[in-house]
């Protein structure tokens, strides 16, 4: 089998952190299923490295990373430094475009050994695999177009205005991905989010795309739901949804939402995907650089770890991604003895638990 590059970039805070213990878990399930990897490092789409040459990546990123199989991305932003908005479109979401990563694919799932904080409503807790559902967000255009503009700026006539953009070709694209996702799962359930009531112009349009591509799988049971009562029942029933397809702002809002639904964000995995492949895809945890944090060694790697696996999965290797989640359960369970890091209860640092979790594989 031919050897796969992947390109990593840590990038801030626990980026810095949690990669390290996802480079390991990635590694250890290369050698156990005989895949050729090779890991190459850059130190840009970082705050260090935009210090010193003024942005956060050299201009010629597109040819250091484009020829790569898969870009393996830990976390981006250093409020105290340069504003979130300045970092995230120097490094992320210039990956999510230029790379027409047009999926961003993002599981919440209960773990064994984690108390998820939302209940039955008979109060009694929630099993693992109780909740299990996939976001399906749209990742390149939507309300994170960056079209508009300010005028008059510091006067009284000051106006700002932004755009949401949707294309027919990329709302049709990210639906077809959620109905040929939930196609593949037992529950067969695809639940649109709208907010179609009060954005009365971009919203119902992506309703009626949702709608007529509905006609084409018609063995998919499909739901809709308005964002704020959506986010309601992520949370009172998180146990009926299966696949969520969502535009670009609400499916950020509901992946952080669903894992936090099971527990903590510090678990939860996001693949930026171009399917095409003519671009390499993306592949990150869900949390950002938590500047709160950073420098104590206690972030929790899974998300990191996690990613991973489906960043393998994405390269052929099914085994290789099925191997580490079934490893990331099993030493999450109480029965394990393995060490947690404090977001899920423990006292553990986010190397232990990484190092638990290489070993256990
Ligand atoms: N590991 C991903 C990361 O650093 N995310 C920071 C963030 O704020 N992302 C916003 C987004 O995903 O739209």
């Amino acid at each position: 089998m031919s050897k796969k590059r992947i390109a990593v970039l840590a990038g801030d805070g626990i980026g810095k952190e949690v990669m390290p213990e996802g480079v390991r878990v990635v590694d250890a399930a290369a050698r156990k299923f005989g895949i050729d990897l090779q890991f190459d490092t850059f130190d840009w789409s970082s705050w260090d490295y935009c210090e010193k040459h003024g942005q956060y990546m050299p201009d010629n990123w597109k040819d250091l990373v484009g020829g790569h199989d898969a870009i393996f991305f830990g976390a981006v932003g250093w409020p105290e430094k340069i504003a979130d908005h300045t970092s995230l479109w120097q490094s992320l979401l210039l990956f999510r475009r230029d790379f027409d990563q047009y999926i961003n694919l993002r599981p919440a799932r209960l773990m064994p050994g984690i108390i998820a904080p939302v209940v039955r409503r008979d109060g009694t807790p929630r099993q693992p695999g109780e909740i299990d559902m996939y976001i399906v967000r749209e990742n390149t255009e939507g309300e994170y177009s960056a079209v508009g503009g300010r005028m008059f700026n510091g006067t009284e006539r000051e106006i700002v205005m932004q755009e949401t953009i949707m294309s027919r070709h990329g709302v049709d694209r990210v639906l077809k991905f959620a109905f040929e996702l939930a196609q593949k799962r037992a529950k067969k359930h695809l639940t649109c989010a709208t907010k179609s009531n009060g954005i009365a112009i971009t919203m119902p349009y992506w309703d009626e795309r949702f709608a007529e591509m509905a006609r084409k799988y018609p063995g998919i049971k499909t739901d809709k739901f308005h964002i704020d009562i959506l986010t309601a029942h992520f949370v009172q029933r998180p146990d009926f949804f299966d696949v969520v397809v969502a535009t670009n702002l609400f499916g950020d809002i509901l992946s952080d939402l669903g894992p936090a639904c099971t527990g903590t964000i510090g678990i939860a995995p996001s693949a930026n995907m171009n399917p095409d492949r003519t671009f390499p895809s993306l592949f990150e945890p869900v949390h950002g650089s938590a500047p709160d944090i950073y420098g104590k060694n206690i972030a929790n790697p899974i998300g990191q770890i996690w990613a991973g696996a489906m960043m393998l999965d994405f390269l052929g290797h099914k085994d290789a991604h099925d191997a580490i989640l079934s490893t990331i359960e099993k030493v999450l369970d109480p029965k394990s003895g393995a060490p947690k890091t404090p977001d899920i209860g423990g006292k553990a640092s986010t190397t232990d638990l990484g190092k638990a979790i290489a070993a256990a594989l």
